[in-house]
């Protein structure tokens, strides 16, 4: 069995997060993919890098490999609040805990209010919130996407393709793919990246424009889990196993009138 390597590439300015990025691949891609890590934090729109810090391993367990969420760009909607109200409806997740939770999103989930690094968890239907580390969060990582499917995903997306979209679909899809997860609700601390999703257990990822106002800077992760979730088992998991996204199905168009009838 051919050896396998994280890269993982973190990079700012001063104080400032420029970008940060992370690849599975085999020994003869390690220096191609490491350069281009490399320009990405040197070519980055949020500024030059004058920070930048590669960390190379060798995998010590096989990757998991499963297909990425099938994905569904909703439309026709106005009030993204109502919106979010549907797609909980269809879930084991309670519509007030998932509003609140989006609100608790926008208005900065940190202690302090500000974003935090990783990922709320959210216990279902208690609300009570798990992550050890309220500032930190929890951060899924070792994950990629083989190539061929990202080709895939960029060829059926097209116009509405971004790399923080496929980024996005991957980590989305390792999460979900957890036992005790039931949904995964992401708004981009970003100010210029107002197009978030809720992912939902056996639905898909569910593609939400407009999901914070334009200039927002707080946003984040949560994770809806089930009662009696090991935390320790899901900090594991999502932190520490290898995962490569395989196999795409469906990118589709669903306008908002067409999701009871398509979903329930
Ligand atoms: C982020 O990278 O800050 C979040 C990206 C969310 C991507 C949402 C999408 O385009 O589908």
């Amino acid at each position: 069995m051919e050896k396998l390597y994280s890269i993982k590439m973190r990079s700012s300015k001063g104080e400032l997060h420029i970008s940060g990025a992370e690849r599975i691949v085999s020994e003869s891609e390690i220096e191609s993919i490491a350069v281009q890590l490399i320009n990405r934090a040197l070519n980055h729109s949020r500024g030059r890098a004058d920070f930048i810090n590669l960390k190379i391993e060798e995998l010590k367990e096989l990757p998991t490999f499963k297909p990425l969420l099938p994905v569904f760009e909703l439309t026709g909607y106005k009030c993204v609040k109502s919106l979010l109200e549907k797609l909980f409806s269809l879930s084991e997740i309670p519509v007030d805990l998932g509003i609140k939770t989006y609100e608790r999103l926008l208005s900065g989930p940190a202690p302090d209010g500000k974003t935090m690094r990783g990922a709320m968890v959210v216990e279902v239907p208690s609300g009570k919130r798990l992550e050890p580390d309220k500032y930190r969060g929890v951060r899924a990582s070792y994950l990629d996407v083989d190539r061929e499917t990202s080709e895939l995903v960029k060829k059926s997306v097209r116009e509405g393709y971004t790399e923080n979209f496929k980024e996005a679909l991957v980590l989305s899809t390792k999460i979900l793919s957890f036992e005790g997860v039931l949904g995964e609700l992401c708004v981009s601390d970003d100010p210029d990246y107002t197009t978030g999703y809720l992912s939902l257990k056996g639905k898909g990822y569910f593609r939400i424009k407009n999901i914070k106002p334009q200039g927002l800077f707080t946003g984040g992760r949560a994770i809806f889990i089930k009662p009696k979730v090991k935390i320790s088992e899901l900090i594991h998991y999502l932190e520490k196993v290898p995962f490569i996204a395989k196999g795409f199905s469906s990118y589709s168009a669903v306008p908002i009138e067409e999701i009871e009838r398509l979903f329930s």
